[in-house]
């Protein structure tokens, strides 16, 4: 499968430092910064810094090293927010956006972690 990626999309202009964020963490790999639309007390997105454009992308092209890397940015993100409900948090959600279907906005890989309120039901 070919995907098609659009070097223009806001989040490359992101990491081309092009607009300006607000970076919560950053790795090798990967960047976390806040979301402008904020959801949730806590909305966090975590992009990989590599061209990918949707989950499936991202977890069927890119290199073990920055799959790895990806998550465990993810991971002390939850970490830094308080939310890991085995570490005394209240909870948190991941979500990821893919294509029209599921309205995504931005053709940039993404993960939203979103906390710090009850987030209730997925399909409500
Ligand atoms: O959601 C894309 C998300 O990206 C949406 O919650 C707004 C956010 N967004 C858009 N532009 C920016 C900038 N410049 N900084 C931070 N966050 C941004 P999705 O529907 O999953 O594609």
């Amino acid at each position: 499968m070919a995907y098609s990626y659009d070097d223009q999309n806001i989040f490359a202009r992101i990491l081309r430092g092009e607009i300006p964020n607000q970076t919560v963490l950053e790795s090798e790999h990967a960047l976390a910064f806040r979301d402008i639309h904020p959801q949730a007390p806590e909305h966090v997105l975590v992009i990989p810094k590599g061209p990918y454009v949707t989950f499936d992308h991202f977890a069927l092209e890119a290199s073990a090293e920055e799959i790895v890397d990806f998550h465990r940015l993810a991971g002390q993100v939850c970490a830094l927010m308080g939310v890991q409900p085995g570490a005394g948090g209240l909870g948190y959600r991941t979500i990821s956006n893919a294509g029209e279907h599921s309205a995504q906005e931005v053709p940039h890989y993404h993960v939203h972690i979103l906390g710090g309120r009850p987030l209730g039901p997925l399909l409500s």
